[in-house]
């Protein structure tokens, strides 16, 4: 089994009803099991203001699913939560990234991991420190150190993770 780390984001049709019925699905693949879930997080949007605020998440998932057969899978929840994406940096109904796949580094034309930017989004860092404060990444930099950099941040919990409740 492999752990990765997931992020979800929504700011459109519902955004903690597409993040509940997200978290159903990880949960419902084969060869996989959520094993963790971070609080829902409301965050002010990276790219045009002109859009509403996301709530966004992570979860840790143990799969024995390989990284593209997983992106196929993430992929597949994403279209058949009927995901809209208006314009680039804009917004989305449902977007699921995956943000580590165990240690590995992976760059292919499908798929980059570690996810290029995590480390400047504190909607991604926050979430993940939270699930995971011992957390090391690939290159050896602690999510401590880099949850450093958000220690003020502004971000609301709208549903705390105990609040979290999937079915099997
Ligand atoms: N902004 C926030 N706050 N959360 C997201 O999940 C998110 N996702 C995106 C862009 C448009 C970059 N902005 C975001 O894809």
């Amino acid at each position: 089994m492999n752990k990765v780390y997931i992020a979800l984001g929504s700011n459109l049709a519902n955004p903690q009803a597409q993040l509940t019925a997200a978290l159903q699905a990880l949960n419902a693949l084969s060869d996989s099991r959520l094993t963790a879930v971070s609080s829902f997080y409301q965050s002010k949007p990276l790219g045009p203001q002109d859009q509403s605020d996301y709530v966004n998440a992570v979860a840790c998932l143990e799969t024995s699913l390989a990284p593209l057969a997983l992106l196929d899978e993430l992929q597949r929840i994403e279209h058949e939560q009927g995901r809209v994406r208006l314009r680039r940096w804009g917004e989305r109904t449902l977007d699921l990234d995956i943000l580590l796949y165990a240690d590995h580094i992976i760059q292919s034309e499908r798929l980059t991991v570690p996810h290029y930017d995590m480390h400047q989004r504190e909607f991604v860092i926050i979430p993940l420190v939270e699930i995971a404060p011992h957390l090391v990444l690939p290159n050896g930099q602690s999510i401590q150190t880099l949850a450093q950099k958000f220690a003020d941040h502004h971000m609301v919990i709208v549903k705390h993770k105990n609040e979290i409740h999937l079915e099997n």
